[in-house]
């Protein structure tokens, strides 16, 4: 475990300069290409331009908003250094939800990029509790390159305790209600130590890559903080479609990937063109792995993903399976450190075979701030994760659906994505989304929600046949209709609630 003093900024990147690695690769995006040591004068002198310039003491919440960029990456670090905590924020929120933030975390400064300023200057003008808004990617005088440059870059961090809060990460989950989850500089160190050496394995000559904005947790592990554990080199994409991320990882030669399933699903009926041979590891998370994803991006790439489930509530993953241990259709076993078990509504453990809530105990755990939804989440310690699990009989967690997504239709209990995943494994079937409808005769009506691949027409019949050839015919979704799109979260959940509003 961890000394009652610690600065995860010390740990992460500081370490490496004074073990004299500082020349090694760290960051590289927007154009730059930053060692260790260069990282670290960056955030030195943004972390002076915080304190001595913005007033900025230990405590201050600092929202952070921007593309992933070494600049964004940076600013975290000189947040962390400062003893501040770090308020995460999705690039595409607007005015309003961005004013939600602030009031709810009681945001008083904010280092933004430029390019996104319109927005948070708007909410602002509505929350002066919001003090300072600093520009960074900004040639004004006033603008944090301007400042920074005239700061030394030395800094020393603040000797906060290892149970100072450092990020409040926001999740609207899937349900579109903000709330705000808090961190600690010890659950930062402990993400990095339990996840990645026992799943990821990788080293200091690896380059990783990915798409998830360092807003999202699973970004901000996948693409900084777990590279920056082992000496690593990450690359921060602004954009990153499944065409981008793909164009990078050759560009980059990147080793380690970590996207969402939707984006492995685009990228593998992409990949032939495109020399991928330098990827060893590509991590799945952010939402369940269709056994048919798992196995189209294995034989276009030869690569088993490595899936797991994480929640913000959590900070990052706490199931998952090594690439040596994947098995379809199982996310896998509690990651070291945590420990999983299945309960029924009562909070009693369910055995094998049946299908409860997920309850989940580690070193990490849910603190919501200011939000009565934590009686709801943390019972005795254990977090109830929304999600309903069966342990197989190998001791494997197998997901069936968020405890909100399963269906009931006609006495029968029904997970919504595992009819998504039968409809996916249909060649037509490019997306979809599966809900409950209500329904006079069977209670619930199962419907699905299909983008068709290009080129391909809309078969109702044809995609209800091959469902009820591959699971429990039961199951099969009674209504489809076709959409060009489906609703999702920036970090690419889907947004089934939207579709059971207006269904
Ligand atoms: O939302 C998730 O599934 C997730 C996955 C990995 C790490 C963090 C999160 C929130």
């Amino acid at each position: 475990q961890f000394g009652p003093c610690l600065n995860a900024a010390t740990e992460l990147l500081d370490r490496w300069v004074e073990q004299g690695l500082g020349d090694r690769p760290c960051v590289q995006g927007a154009g730059l290409r930053w060692s260790y040591a260069e990282l670290q004068a960056e955030a030195n002198r943004i972390a002076n331009v915080l304190v001595q310039e913005l007033g900025v003491v230990p405590g201050n919440r600092v929202l952070l908003r921007g593309a992933n960029t070494p600049q964004l990456a940076a600013c975290w670090f000189a947040v962390v250094k400062a003893g501040a905590i770090a308020v995460a924020t999705m690039p595409l929120l607007r005015a309003g939800e961005l004013g939600k933030v602030i009031a709810k975390a009681e945001v008083s400064h904010a280092l933004c990029d430029a390019a996104l300023a319109d927005e948070l200057l708007a909410a602002q003008a509505r929350h002066p509790v919001l003090r300072q808004v600093c520009l960074f990617r900004s040639a004004a005088p006033d603008g944090l390159e301007a400042r920074s440059a005239r700061q030394p870059a030395r800094f020393a961090n603040v000797d906060t305790a290892s149970d100072d809060c450092v990020l409040i990460a926001f999740t609207s989950g899937t349900t579109g209600q903000p709330k705000g989850t808090m961190h600690f500089h010890r659950d930062v160190l402990a993400i990095c130590r339990c996840w990645p050496p026992h799943c990821l394995q990788a080293g200091a000559s690896d380059v990783f890559i990915g798409s998830p904005p360092l807003a999202f947790t699973f970004g901000l592990g996948g693409l900084l903080l777990f590279p920056m554990s082992v000496g690593a080199s990450t690359v921060l994409l602004e954009k990153a479609s499944p065409e981008l991320l793909l164009a990078a990882i050759v560009e980059h030669r990147a080793t380690v990937c970590f996207t969402a399933p939707t984006s492995y699903r685009a990228m593998a009926a992409q990949v032939a063109q495109h020399d991928v041979s330098c990827l060893r590891k590509c991590v799945s998370a952010g939402e369940a792995l269709p056994a048919a994803t798992r196995a189209l991006w294995k034989q276009a790439t030869g690569i088993e993903l490595i899936d797991g489930i994480g929640a913000t509530e959590l900070l990052h993953i706490f199931i998952s399976h090594t690439e040596a241990t994947a098995k379809p259709g199982a996310t896998g076993r509690p990651v070291p450190g945590y420990q999983a078990c299945i309960l029924d509504d009562a909070g009693r453990r369910l055995p094998p075979g049946q299908v409860g809530r997920l309850a989940v105990k580690g070193p990490t755990g849910c603190r919501y701030l200011a939000d009565e939804r934590q009686l709801q989440y943390v019972h005795d310690g254990w977090n109830l994760t929304g999600d309903a699990y069966l342990v197989d009989a190998d001791g494997d967690y197998v997901y069936q659906a968020r405890t909100d997504d399963m269906i009931i239709s006609g006495g029968y209990n029904i997970a919504g994505p595992e009819v998504e995943a039968a409809l996916l494994s249909h060649p037509a079937v490019a997306e979809c989304a599966v809900i409950g409808v209500p329904d006079e005769e069977r209670g619930q009506l199962v419907k699905a929600f299909v983008v068709l691949r290009e080129g391909q027409g809309g078969d109702v019949k044809a995609l209800q046949d091959h469902v009820k050839a591959t699971i429990a015919p039961y199951k099969y979704p009674r209504a489809i209709e076709f959409r060009a799109s489906l609703p999702r979260t920036e970090t690419g959940k889907l947004q089934r609630f939207k579709l059971r509003e207006a269904p």
